[in-house]
C-alpha cells in the first residue's frame, strides 16, 4: 500500500454573496423612516496554502468536496451580513493547481508559506440603503448576493529536486541516492523495485548542497503505459539537472542491450512525455563498474557511446556506488551542473577502462 498520492482531482464551491437586504429605519415617532438594509457579506474563498512538511496529496483523497461558507444576508438597521469562512487547503510544495475539464493553470505553489485564492467567494449584494439617492429617496429593491466560483480542481504535486535520476529498471539509481544522502530508499536485484519518487539532500560541501529525486525506472514503451509507464516522469519537469545512470555491459551478455541503444531507448521515452526534458542538462553515468573486476568488458559499447556524447560536447561518467568509485566526483559534476559552473572538475575523473583512447 502506497501513501505517495501525486494527483487528485476535488470539487471545489466558493461561498455564495449574502443578499442585500430591504429595510426601513423605525424609529419612535418617525412613521416614514429611510432605507436601512444592510450589504450581505461575502461569500468564503477556496485558499491553497504550501505547507513544509507535507509530501503528498493523500489527504484529498478522501476530502473530495471542499466548499466555502455562505455569506450571510444583509440585515436591517443597516447591518452587514458576515463574511463567510475561507477553506484554507494545505498542500505540499510543488504543487499545481489546474481547472480539471480545462487544464488551465490556476496556481503553482513552489514557495513553502505561498498561498493563493483559487476560488473567489461571491460578493455580498447591496441593501436597499445604498440605491438611495436624493430623487430615489425610499428605493424598495436590493441585490442578491453573487454566487461563489466553482470548479473541478485537479491538484498535481511535482517535486521540488534540482537533480533527477533516469534510468532503466536495476540500474542502481536509488543505490546512489542512498549512497550519497540520508534517504533510506528501498534497494533490491529486481527491476521496478521503486514504487514512489523520493527525495534527498547531497551534501557536496559543508555549505554545499542539492535535492537528489529517486523515481521508478523506465523502459521501452514507458510513455505507452509500459512498467510503471511514465505518471512519474512528471517530477522530472522542474529539476535542472538530469543524471541518467546505465549498467556496465558485460562482454558475453547477450541479453543486454548495447549501451547506447540503452541510452536511446530512455531518450526517446523522454522525448515522447515531455520535449523539453530532452534540453536539459544530462550528465550520463556507467554505473555498477566493480563488477569488471576480473572481467573483460564491453569497450565496444562504452566507445560508442562515449563517442555518441562527445559529439554532443559532454562526457561519460563512470562510478561503483557500492565501491564508492567516482561517487565523489559524480556529486561535484551534479553540483556544479545545477549551478551552472561550465567548467569540468579540475580532477579527471574516475575511469575503470583506462578510457584515454574514447577522450
Ligand atoms: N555490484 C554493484 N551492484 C550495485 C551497484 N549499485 C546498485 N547495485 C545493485 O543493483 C541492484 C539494483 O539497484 P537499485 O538501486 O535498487 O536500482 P534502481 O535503479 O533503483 O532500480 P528500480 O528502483 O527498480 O528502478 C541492487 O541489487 C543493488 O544492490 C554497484 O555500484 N555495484
Ligand atoms: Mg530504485
Amino acid at each position: 500500500v502506497t501513501t505517495f498520492v501525486d494527483e487528485a482531482v476535488v470539487h471545489a464551491k466558493a461561498g455564495d454573496g449574502g443578499n442585500g437586504a430591504v429595510a426601513w429605519r423605525r424609529e419612535k415617532y418617525i412613521p416614514q423612516g429611510g432605507p436601512a438594509g444592510g450589504d450581505g457579506g461575502d461569500g468564503g474563498n477556496i485558499i491553497f496554502v504550501a505547507e513544509t512538511g507535507l509530501r503528498t496529496l493523500v489527504d484529498y483523497r478522501y476530502r473530495q468536496h471542499l466548499k466555502g461558507e455562505d455569506g450571510e444576508n444583509g440585515r436591517g438597521k443597516n447591518q452587514y451580513g458576515h463574511k463567510g469562512e475561507d477553506v484554507r487547503c494545505r498542500v505540499p510544495p510543488g504543487t499545481q493547481i489546474s481547472d480539471a475539464d480545462t487544464g488551465e493553470l490556476l496556481a503553482d505553489l513552489t514557495e513553502p508559506g505561498q498561498e493563493v485564492v483559487v476560488l473567489k467567494g461571491g460578493n455580498g449584494g447591496w441593501g436597499n440603503t445604498r440605491f438611495a439617492t436624493a430623487t430615489r429617496q425610499a428605493p424598495d429593491f436590493a441585490n442578491p448576493g453573487h454566487p461563489g466560483e466553482e470548479r473541478k480542481l485537479k491538484l498535481s504535486l511535482k517535486l521540488l529536486a534540482d537533480v533527477g535520476l533516469l534510468g532503466f529498471p536495476n540500474a542502481g539509481k536509488s543505490t546512489f541516492l542512498s549512497v550519497v544522502s540520508a534517504a533510506r530508499p528501498k534497494i533490491a536485484d529486481y527491476p521496478f523495485t521503486t514504487l514512489e519518487p523520493q527525495l534527498g539532500v547531497v551534501r557536496v560541501d559543508e555549505d554545499k548542497s542539492f535535492v537528489l529525486a529517486d523515481i521508478p525506472g523506465l523502459i521501452e514503451g514507458a510513455a505507452e503505459g509500459h512498467g510503471l509507464g511514465v505518471r512519474f516522469l512528471k517530477h522530472l519537469e522542474r529539476v535542472k539537472v538530469l543524471c541518467h545512470l546505465i549498467e556496465i555491459p558485460l562482454q558475453g551478455d547477450e541479453e543486454a542491450l548495447p549501451l547506447v541503444e540503452k541510452y536511446d531507448v530512455i531518450r526517446a521515452e523522454l522525448q515522447k512525455f515531455n520535449d523539453a526534458l530532452t534540453m536539459l542538462p544530462e550528465i550520463v553515468v556507467v554505473t555498477k563498474t566493480d563488477l569488471l573486476a576480473g572481467k573483460p568488458s564491453d569497450d565496444e559499447g562504452v566507445r560508442a557511446l562515449a563517442e555518441k556524447l562527445r559529439d554532443h560536447g559532454a562526457r561519460l561518467h563512470f562510478m561503483s556506488a557500492v565501491a564508492g568509485d567516482g561517487v565523489d566526483e559524480l556529486k561535484r559534476t551534479l553540483f556544479a551542473s545545477v549551478n551552472d559552473e561550465p567548467k569540468a572538475p579540475a580532477k579527471p575523473g574516475f575511469d575503470p577502462l583506462a578510457n584515454d583512447r574514447l577522450r
